[in-house]
């Protein structure tokens, strides 16, 4: 759960270059087909040239060379009694009908060769009377055969597995006309974000709502892969809008290309492709997204070929290049990106049967239980070079979130056999309540960060997903706890709905302090920012499946009616730059996660718990709803349903 994109990204300096084991194939087929044609212009060159010296050379030359040849070739062990002499392996004939049948046989073959020649002759002849266009066509033509055969094996079936449970898809009405009403509500915002993405944006990563056009960031690379279509897909999926689903869809299957020429971030299109596509696949049923989701995996795993198996922050689709980001500290991977592909790669094992994907992450996870930590917690920089920590900085927000996330719905997501999992999770927590958890002098609870020895008394908005995540975790904790997390959730969750409450547009800002007499708001102007983040909405969701204390609701209701007076402009929605401002400015983006998690999540705390039910599912950290996986034992490979 890190932002990159925010982060400053002067001074990068370049890793070495990886060669991934598929680097360059189309350019090696595009060389081939250059190749061909100028070894077709050599070859009828040359044979102009043999067919010229056959005919004008001087007699004697030519039988010397035809004969030399041939009775080396066709009669190598002449029986000498017959009136041939071998002398040292060359043969010279003897006289009467052996010369006769072996000037025959001589003439047959010089007449056939001459036939070969003279047909090669022609052809080259042929190709050459063509016009320039006329040949690049022909080559096109093999280019373009060549693509479709690569297409065809990218495509190639998927073994068919037996389905996980997909309960709750269709569910959850509630029967209470006032939430029912609040739901149409929220379903008419994700029309409204997704009419005008449709309008204005199509195919781009995301909007600009105000300049009406599409955007993008470094996180995508530079190329229109459509992220806001299939980050928001199972939302539509869910809320009832079918024919925009179908739209997406549609725009999935014909245009979704990861074969381009592009340096994405392995953490961002994990969570939002890989787990959208997956998503979709699992509520709907279509096999397309299931085999885009397959397809691009392969095209990630070159970020792995690093030294440790520490995957790079980012890498090329087309050549498999990686590298990290230029900001991180000492030439760092961050723990929140490679700590946060467990779920997705998971079930890309589970469907594709195949374990790489699956061994890819479990390397991480063995890499990550052998290394010391300072003080019990894990520092958010790692060097995939050398294997050794950067920067002491821990932190439950940005950079390291995600990790301790997805180290409890790996546990959840295994049906609980993957103990493992849970016990990482439960030694990063104890670590982190001893830190990093305070109560302010006002008696808030929040989460600081610490950075080498000290911690920091400042929390961010990405930092209140926690309180999801401690109640979703006090099912199954360790030393009968399961009371005191579902605590900590709350009061992480009233923190965040502080954070809330002491702003001009009720929106949180992007981090807020707990220091100098400042409780719970920002201090920098350039913290004050909100730009449509889900995770308070999140964890206010979370405690509303769990206690089920209106109060959450209620708190949901206040963000959707802020959001809807502060964030919505004609072209949809954006966020804003100052929510102390009573006349904010707009950072005009409609960010992708928008319509994947912040509607999501509202929409879902006014139906009823038995849409997509906690015991079936677990929501990748984009809120992209994954099937628990009902496994025999915690390895993939070792259960019999996966081959
Ligand atoms: C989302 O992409 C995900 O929630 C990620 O884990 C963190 N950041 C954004 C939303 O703020």
């Amino acid at each position: 759960m890190t932002t990159p994109a925010l982060l400053p990204l002067s001074g990068r300096r370049l890793p070495p270059l990886t060669l991934g084991a598929s680097a360059f194939p189309h350019h090696r087929a595009t060389l081939r087909l250059s190749e061909k044609f100028i070894l077709l212009l050599i070859l009828s060159a040359f044979i102009t040239l043999c067919f010229g010296a056959f005919f004008f050379l001087p007699d004697s030359s030519k039988h010397k060379r035809f004969d030399l040849g041939l009775e080396d070739v066709l009669i190598p062990h002449v029986d000498t009694s017959k009136g041939g002499k071998n002398l040292g392996g060359f043969l010279i004939h003897g006289q009467g009908h052996d010369e006769h049948r072996h000037r025959e046989e001589e003439e047959r073959l010089r007449n056939k060769i001459r036939a070969d020649h003279e047909k090669a002759l022609e052809e080259a002849k042929e190709k050459l009377k063509k016009s320039r266009d006329e040949i690049q066509a022909e080559i096109q033509t093999e280019k373009n055969k060549v693509v479709q055969e690569l297409k065809k094996k990218d495509s190639k079936p998927l073994p068919p597995v037996p389905l996980p449970n997909l309960i709750g898809i269709n569910s959850g009405e509630p029967a209470d006309p006032d939430i029912r009403e609040k739901r149409n509500k929220i379903k008419e915002m994700m029309k409204h974000a997704w009419d005008n993405y449709r309008q204005y944006g199509w195919g781009h990563n995301e909007l600009k709502p105000i300049a009406r056009k599409g955007h993008s960031t470094n996180i995508f690379g530079n190329s229109q892969m459509g992220a806001t279509i299939v980050d928001a897909l199972d939302t539509l999926y869910i809320m009832g809008l079918h024919d925009e689903f179908r739209e997406g869809q549609e725009w999935i299957d014909k245009n979704l290309d990861f074969s381009v020429n592009s340096e994405v971030s392995v953490f961002e299109v994990n969570i939002r492709f890989i787990g959208g596509l997956l998503a979709a696949y699992y509520l709907s049923g279509q096999e397309v997204f299931k085999v885009k989701a397959v397809q691009l995996a392969g095209k990630l795993l070159p970020a792995f070929n690093t030294p440790t198996g520490i995957p790079w922050a980012m890498v090329n689709l087309k050549s498999g290049v990686g590298r990290n980001w230029g900001w991180a500290s000492a030439g760092s991977s961050i723990l929140a990106e490679f700590g946060t592909l467990h779920m997705e790669f998971v079930h890309l094992s589970y469907l594709t049967g195949d374990p790489v994907y699956y061994n890819k992450v479990m390397h991480i996870r063995k890499l990550l239980q052998k290394m010391d930590r300072p003080n019990g917690l894990y520092p958010n920089y790692l060097n995939p070079r050398t294997g050794r920590w950067g920067q002491h900085h821990t932190s439950v927000g940005g950079l390291g979130d995600s990790f301790y996330e997805y180290l409890l719905k790996a546990w959840l997501m295994s049906d609980k056999m993957d103990t493992e999992a849970r016990k990482m999770y439960d030694d990063a927590i104890e670590a982190i309540e001893k830190h990093l958890i305070r109560k302010s002098n006002g008696g808030l609870t929040f989460i600081g960060e610490w950075k080498n020895g000290h911690l920091e008394r400042k929390m961010g908005h990405l930092t209140c997903f926690a309180g999801g995540m401690f109640a979703l975790g006090a099912d199954g904790a360790r030393d009968d706890k399961a009371g005191h997390y579902l605590q900590l959730g709350a009061e992480i969750a009233h923190t965040c709905h502080e954070s809330y409450d002491r702003t001009t547009l009720k929106l949180g800002p992007e981090a807020f302090k707990f220091d100098g007499g400042v409780e719970a708001v920002a201090v920098r102007q350039n913290e004050k920012y909100y730009i449509l983040r889900p995770e308070v909405i999140e964890t206010y969701w979370y405690m509303w499946r769990f206690t089920h204390d209106p109060k959450y609701r209620q708190w949901g209701w206040e963000a959707t009616q802020a959001i809807d007076k502060y964030c919505r402009v004609s072209g949809g929605f954006s966020g804003v730059k100052d929510v102390y401002s009573s006349s904010p400015t707009y950072d005009d983006v409609q960010q992708s996660f928008f319509l994947a998690e912040t509607l999501k999540y509202l929409y879902l705390q006014k139906k009823k718990d038995d849409l997509l039910p906690l015991d079936n599912w677990v929501f990748n950290t984009e809120a992209h709803p994954l099937p628990v996986l009902h496994l025999a034992n915690t390895t993939l490979s070792g259960n019999p349903a996966y081959r």
